[in-house]
């Protein structure tokens, strides 16, 4: 039986912090078409949301949007979350910043495209601060070398999303791989190491052999290729 239906485009950018996931605890699921949706239908669902990604639950007959609500939902459901208070609301705020990442990094969901003197500012200063927020998160946390995860000894949400940010990023932008190398070279490791688990490693494969490096589609995509290219 079907655990899940996840509607996103042919892309990686958000849809991987919940394809990952899924990936990882093995659940059922089928991706759909966002357009299968959005725009249409996107108001008339149980639980509306803006844009996709949208999480339809079979056995709740329910759908999620929001991308972190999504994965905080699946962590739940599957026990990926820390238990401690603090690290529960690291592992919200990692993918918080994530989604903060992908925000910026698309020039704010391709609001408008880049220009130069404003992606070098960001690639030069706001880039490597972001990928040090992750790196002294995780080496606060015991992240050394192949030992350890984001937020101490266990495998959480907060893994499933640095690499899905970071893991997706450098794969679609090669040329950023110093830069993480660079800034935060535990969390290149820890993206190395998630990316090569068995199930994950599969879907990366294929989903790679399918898309190239493809990453958030449309114009900015176009933009950003042109500023780092
Ligand atoms: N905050 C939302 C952002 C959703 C979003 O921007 N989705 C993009 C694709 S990644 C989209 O298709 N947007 C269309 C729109 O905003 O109308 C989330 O994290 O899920």
């Amino acid at each position: 039986m079907l655990d899940y239906k996840l509607y996103y485009w042919d892309l990686p950018f958000r849809g991987n912090f919940i394809q990952l996931f899924l990936e990882e605890v093995g659940a059922k699921y089928e991706r759909h078409d966002a357009t299968e949706l959005y725009p249409e239908r996107s108001l008339k669902i149980k639980n509306p949301g803006m844009a996709p990604p949208y999480l339809y639950e079979c056995k709740s007959k329910t759908y999620f949007a929001q991308m972190p609500a999504i994965l905080m939902h699946l962590g739940r459901e599957y026990d990926y979350l820390p238990k401690r208070a603090e690290t529960h609301t690291l592992a919200l705020k990692t993918i918080l910043d994530s989604n903060d990442v992908l925000m910026e990094i698309t020039n704010f969901n391709g609001m408008a495209m880049w220009e130069k003197s404003d992606w070098e500012e960001f690639r030069y200063s706001r880039l490597p601060d972001w990928m040090k927020v992750f790196e002294r998160t995780g080496l606060e946390h015991g992240l050394k070398g192949d030992k350890g995860f984001m937020l101490g000894a266990t495998l959480t949400v907060a893994d499933i999303a640095t690499t899905a940010l970071f893991g997706t990023m450098i794969h679609s932008f090669p040329q950023l791989k110093e830069d993480l190398q660079e800034n935060a070279p535990q969390i290149a490791n820890l993206c190395h190491r998630i990316e090569a688990r068995p199930a994950i490693k599969r879907f990366l494969g294929a989903q790679r052999e399918e898309l190239g490096n493809g990453y958030c589609g449309g114009q900015i995509e176009k933009s950003l290729r042109k500023m780092i290219e």
